[in-house]
């Protein structure tokens, strides 16, 4: 059912050093229906391994995509600061750019049509692709075209052929999801104006490491990507960063500009480049004591959070989990946290209510749920929207329930 890595996807090294056993899991998304309870779960390795050749941290085993991606759960809108990020995306794009209303915005991975709809808000000409057919679907009703299949050369020949080239591709939370790395950037080459930029986000490895974010490890990201490796990355297809920019969202993440010519600007550009790597050599990202440790602090925190949960339990109290985001999901299972600890789950999208966390089989409510119970406290599994979520929760703070913060280290606020 998983392929194993036999060389980096990157470099093609075979040195790979593997740091991390998260243990087998089910699919960070694949959620239950209650009659699936009774029923054998899929579970798949979790490895982690790093190239010793060209420092790109990645998947030791790799799950088929389509049992992943052909119906997603998943959807941007269901966060607002989320969906502010694609916000500010789509309007530094347009003004750096220069996007005119003639201009194509491809977006790899639209999902729903979120981030394409900013665009089409500025009058721009969008196409999404997506894998996903139920969430094709729904932006296809939102009126943004989208092709329902995987970027591949083909597709990309066939798109330019009937539509002329992007002046703008994005693709955010897409790349790390991409197996082969080499035919995504090939398939940008194709359907990319000379003039036009593609642009990515993903979570920065550095970030990961430091902030003990173990659980944005799983079967849908197989890479995790630090400066060095995306630049050998781009040397090998010939592409150019334009810019590099790290952001807050998802907990730390790097936004990348990437264009077919050199920068015009290169001096800024090759500065930041060498101070960027200079700190992650600076942290140890290349260190294999650093990615131990790392491990080390990861089973630590397993213990600890297993640890303050049973004894709240044991006291009496009320837990519930808020946000059934995929790498909660991967938190509860390593962690084996399940429905004997945790009473109920909360997550404002509608696709994920009324069914139950995977392995952990742990009911999923609507955000209403909260005021209605009123839980003596919350596991918060979408750590990510810390701020969001405790914005929307202040009553229940107020009136004196607490948030239980796993990462990066166990915290319970205020
Ligand atoms: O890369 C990926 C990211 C971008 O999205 C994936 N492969 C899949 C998914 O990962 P995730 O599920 O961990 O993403 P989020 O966006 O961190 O999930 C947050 C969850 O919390 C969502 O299910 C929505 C929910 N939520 C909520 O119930 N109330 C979020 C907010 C902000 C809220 O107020």
């Amino acid at each position: 059912m998983t392929k194993k890595l036999v060389h980096c996807r990157i470099c093609k090294g075979k040195r790979l050093f593997t740091f991390l056993n998260l243990g087998t899991i089910p699919l960070p998304n694949g959620f239950l229906k209650l009659e699936d309870l009774k029923k054998k779960e899929n579970k798949y390795p979790l490895n982690t391994a790093y190239c010793m050749d060209c420092g790109l941290v990645q998947l030791a085993e790799t799950v088929n995509p389509e049992a992943m991606f052909k119906n997603y759960v998943y959807i941007p809108s269901s966060s607002k600061t989320r969906m502010s990020n694609f916000a500010d995306i789509a309007f530094t794009i347009r003004n750096r750019f220069h996007i005119s209303t003639e201009s194509l915005v491809i977006d790899i991975g639209s999902n729903d049509g979120s981030l394409l709809s900013y665009f089409r808000g500025y009058g721009i000409k969008t196409l999404g692709i997506d894998p996903a057919t139920n969430l094709a679907k729904i932006a296809q009703l939102k009126g943004i075209e989208t092709i329902n299949d995987y970027i591949s050369q083909k597709l990309a020949k066939k798109i330019r052929s009937a539509k002329g080239t992007a002046k703008i591709i994005t693709a955010t939370n897409v790349v790390a999801h991409i197996q082969d790395l080499h035919d995504l950037f090939n398939s940008i080459k194709i359907l990319l104006s000379d003039n036009g930029a593609f642009i990515c986000e993903f979570p920065y490895l550095m970030d990961l490491i430091e902030k003990n974010q173990f659980d944005t490890i799983y079967h849908e990201h197989l890479s995790y990507f630090s400066v060095k490796p995306l630049l050998n990355l781009l040397s090998q297809v010939n592409l150019h960063l334009i810019d590099i920019e790290r952001t807050s969202i998802d907990g730390g993440s790097l936004r990348v500009y990437i264009g077919k010519k050199e920068n015009q600007n290169n001096n800024t550009i090759n500065d930041k480049i060498k101070d960027m790597i200079a700190a992650e050599e600076k942290f140890g990202l290349g260190n294999l004591s650093v990615l131990n440790l790392f491990a080390k602090r990861i089973k630590r925190l397993r213990r600890e959070l297993k640890m303050t949960l049973q004894k709240l339990k044991n006291n009496g109290k009320t837990i519930a989990a808020y946000g059934a985001a995929a790498k909660g999901n991967i938190l509860l299972n390593y962690c084996s946290i399940n429905n004997t600890l945790i009473d109920f789950a909360v997550d404002s999208t509608p696709y994920k209510q009324g069914l139950y966390t995977p392995g952990s089989h742990i009911r999923i409510y609507p955000e209403v749920e909260i005021s209605k119970r009123k839980p003596d406290y919350i596991l918060l599994l979408a750590w990510n929207f810390a701020k969001e979520i405790m914005d929307k929760e202040k009553n229940y703070i107020t009136q004196g329930g607490k948030f239980i913060i796993p990462v990066p280290s166990v915290s319970i606020v205020p």
